[in-house]
């Protein structure tokens, strides 16, 4: 039995992966389960699952559901029980599914504790892949992605030499506005940001497929993952969503692997790995599908993933800035202060007016993460 820690338990990765974890009982313990505010449902998954140790991280929710009486399990709150519990001894592998940059921390304590890690918070490797990946590589730790698309070429990877890798095609659906163009895009409403064809996710990761600022994170995670250039990274949008990602080789042949989207098969494939187990996704069914199309992203419109890029190449604290401004947009966007397409004036002037720093560590980051959104939180009010 595999001991699991799942960081972010309530969010959409949290509850996926507990669903993966109730199909296959006699795979996994729960040992640990950790959530920010969403008091009613983890008060639910504590009593379900029964981890050794419940945090939340969230102190005045902590307070809600301090008196309740969870049995044997531990519980405990506050950010600092959050981050070690990310560290929790009686633990194999931790997923982590908390969004943002606030998963960063957690994920270092993890992996200084040697536990596999199933990354789903992406975040963490566009924010600091060359830390993270190095200290990876220290204490010996393995990070399975369970971002689909690195899900995929890592599947696609297995048996393979990385060296041999030519080019990793990720795949895109091109979010709910693909083939808009920007005079389309200038009211578009947060229930049409949200409404995203193929995906079923959490609101931060939605809107940012809408923009394609995800599928830029997504660049940046697979650079650091797979060790590669940005160069050798091309984006392809595949609007019905069934290549989840490919590899071509130097030989010219391609591998891809396919799958009906459901975030399930990522996950599962992150915690059984390298095992394959049985499990309720959808099965394909060629004669139905029929078309499998592709399309050139539009970088001028969705200039999410050309910012990307940008960062990625520029490198030092610049990913940093990026995601923080982003972070700060969607969040002001999802509350109604700026408009869509404002996102990409945030995340602009954020990479505009801050200073890269080279010589990344975990202080720098944070110094950048907060003066990024505290110029981004000023600009907005501002517009
Ligand atoms: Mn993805």
């Amino acid at each position: 039995m595999k001991r699991i820690s799942i960081l972010g338990s309530t969010g959409s990765i949290g509850t996926q992966a507990l669903d993966v974890i109730r199909n296959l009982p006699n795979d996994f313990h729960v040992s640990v389960l950790t959530a920010n505010s969403n008091v009613k449902l983890f008060a639910k998954q504590v009593e379900e699952f029964k981890p050794d140790l419940a945090v939340l991280a969230d102190e005045s929710a902590y307070k809600i559901l301090k008196m309740e009486n969870f049995g044997k399990t531990i519980f405990s709150g506050g950010r600092r029980a959050f981050i070690d519990a990310a560290g929790y001894y009686d633990v194999d592998i931790v997923l982590t599914g908390m969004s943002g940059f606030a998963g960063l921390e957690p994920t270092i304590r993890a992996i200084e504790c040697g536990k596999t890690i199933a990354l789903a918070n992406k975040e963490t490797l566009v924010v600091a892949g060359e830390i993270v990946t190095k200290l990876a590589k220290k204490y010996g730790v393995k990070i399975l992605p369970v971002d689909s698309e690195h899900g995929a070429f890592f599947q696609c990877l297995q048996g393979e030499n990385y060296k041999s890798i030519e080019k990793l095609l990720l795949t895109a659906s091109g979010g709910p506005f693909r083939g808009k163009k920007i005079s389309e895009l200038k009211d578009a409403t947060k229930n049409e940001v949200l409404a995203h064809p193929t995906w079923n996710m959490g609101q931060k990761i939605t809107v940012d497929s809408a923009s394609l600022v995800n599928k830029g994170l997504e660049v940046i995670e697979a650079k650091w993952l797979y060790g590669i250039d940005y160069d050798q990274i091309q984006v392809v949008v595949h609007p019905q969503s069934i290549i989840h990602s490919m590899v071509e080789f130097c030989d010219g042949s391609i591998i891809a692997q396919l799958a009906d989207p459901d975030m399930r098969l990522p996950i599962q494939y992150a915690l059984t790995y390298p095992d394959r187990k049985i499990s309720p996704v959808k099965k394909l069914d060629f004669w139905q599908i029929k078309n499998l199309t592709f399309e050139e992203p539009d970088i001028e419109t969705f200039k999410g993933l050309k910012f990307a890029y940008e960062a990625g190449k520029i490198g030092g604290t610049m990913p940093c800035t990026f995601n923080a401004a982003n972070e700060v947009a969607v969040e002001n966007f999802l509350q109604g202060r700026i408009k869509f397409l404002q996102i990409y004036d945030v995340i602009e002037n954020a990479m505009l007016k801050r200073e890269v720093k080279q010589n990344l560590t975990l202080e720098t980051l944070i110094e950048e993460d907060s003066a990024t959104r505290k110029l981004s939180a000023d600009f907005i009010k501002s517009l």
